[in-house]
């Protein structure tokens, strides 16, 4: 019986393996992911996700792998009041190294995509299946990426299929944490 449930669970693994656009980071290393991060651009299928107001605009800070392998990021959000309010979400893991779960407006499906020293490019896929966000982050304090991290995210924007008229640039804007709030 376990071995039958075992086998429909690879079965299924693969088969939402084949049908996810969402390609995981090869080799990936939990410990790569840890630290700090920043969110230097925000992508969507769907625009009105990240401008702000938005339930997925969201800035980043960083990452921690708790005991038991799950994901615990931490980020600020801008609440309706305006004020830079921190948060956090806990990734469970899955089958899949760099691939975890978690319920935020419905069920949420992370992958790294690709992860680099200073670039980590990850995808959010939302379990109603209409909507995709894609999040480039750096390491601060320096907050520029490599031309491999942008070959990455620009690539995986294609991929999804989200053009640039759907990307939120969050270094030029009123970013969280800022001043006052
Ligand atoms: C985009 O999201 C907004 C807000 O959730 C929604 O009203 C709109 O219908 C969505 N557009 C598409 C094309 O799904
Ligand atoms: C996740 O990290 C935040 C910020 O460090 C912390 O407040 C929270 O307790 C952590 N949650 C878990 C379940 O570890
Ligand atoms: C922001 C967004 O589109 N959230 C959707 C995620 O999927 C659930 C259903 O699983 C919808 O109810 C949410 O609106």
């Amino acid at each position: 019986m376990k071995l039958l449930l075992l086998s429909l669970g690879s079965v299924l693994a693969y088969a939402l393996q084949d049908r996810s656009e969402a390609p995981v980071q090869p080799g990936f290393q939990p410990k790569e992911v840890e630290g700090p991060w920043h969110t230097l651009e925000l992508a969507a299928t769907n625009r009105s996700a990240i401008v702000e107001g938005g339930s997925y605009r969201c800035f980043m800070i960083g990452a921690r792998i708790l005991g038991n392998g799950n994901l615990n990021v931490t980020y600020f959000q801008r609440n309706a009041d305006g004020k830079c309010v921190k948060e956090f979400f806990i990734g469970e893991k899955t089958d899949t190294p760099g691939v975890y779960t978690f319920e935020y407006k419905g069920k949420n499906v992370l992958t790294f995509v690709a992860v680099g020293s200073d670039f980590a490019v990850m995808d959010f896929e939302n379990n109603s299946l209409d909507l995709v966000v894609v999040e480039l982050q750096a390491r601060p304090p320096l907050l520029s990426v490599s031309p491999p991290g942008r070959e990455a995210y620009s690539e995986h924007l294609s991929r999804r299929g989200i053009g640039l008229d759907n990307v939120e640039d969050l270094t030029v804007q009123a970013r969280c944490p800022s001043l006052g709030s």
